[in-house]
């Protein structure tokens, strides 16, 4: 009887400790920060292929959207972050109006947030469906030269 109830407490811690694990398989959380010196504080991030992540983009600024906005702007493989930004407006169609939004960058973009001002935040939900490097970049004008960085899907 007492190796009865000793087996049945290993199986069920077995059998939580498998829960969790599956629990944290779904919908992870990144959060990034943007902030007033134009940075993101991460510019290298590894997450896994085939999860759903959601990704915060959090802007810790203080100065107004129209002089400092953020956005996190993920591209699909291939499209490097420092060209992308270079055809922001010239190619893209992202223009004041639209928030900077490069409105013709069509399949170049996997996901994008909402520009940013102060003290705000927007979460996308992104699944990397293929291994391999994704850029990521704040389409604000000049933004590009240092607010950007890599997603390292594995
Ligand atoms: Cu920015």
């Amino acid at each position: 009887m007492k190796y009865f109830f000793s087996l049945f407490a290993v199986s069920t811690l077995i059998f939580s400790e498998t829960s969790i694990v599956a629990e944290t398989k779904i919908n992870q959380k990144v959060i990034i920060e943007s902030n007033d010196l134009m940075k993101f504080d991460k510019t290298s991030i590894k997450l896994s292929k085939g999860v759903t992540y959601d990704i915060v983009l959090k802007n810790v600024g203080k100065l107004p959207k129209a002089a400092m906005g953020h956005n996190l702007i993920i591209l699909d493989q291939g499209n490097d972050a420092i060209a992308f930004g270079a055809k922001l407006i010239t190619d893209y169609g992202a223009t004041a109006t639209n928030d900077w939004k490069p409105v013709k960058a069509g399949k170049k973009v996997l996901a994008q947030t909402k520009m940013l001002g102060p003290n705000e935040s927007d979460t996308i939900k992104v699944k990397f469906d293929k291994k391999g490097t994704y850029h990521f970049v704040c389409s604000f004008p000049g933004h590009f030269a240092q607010m950007r960085g890599v997603i390292v899907v594995e």
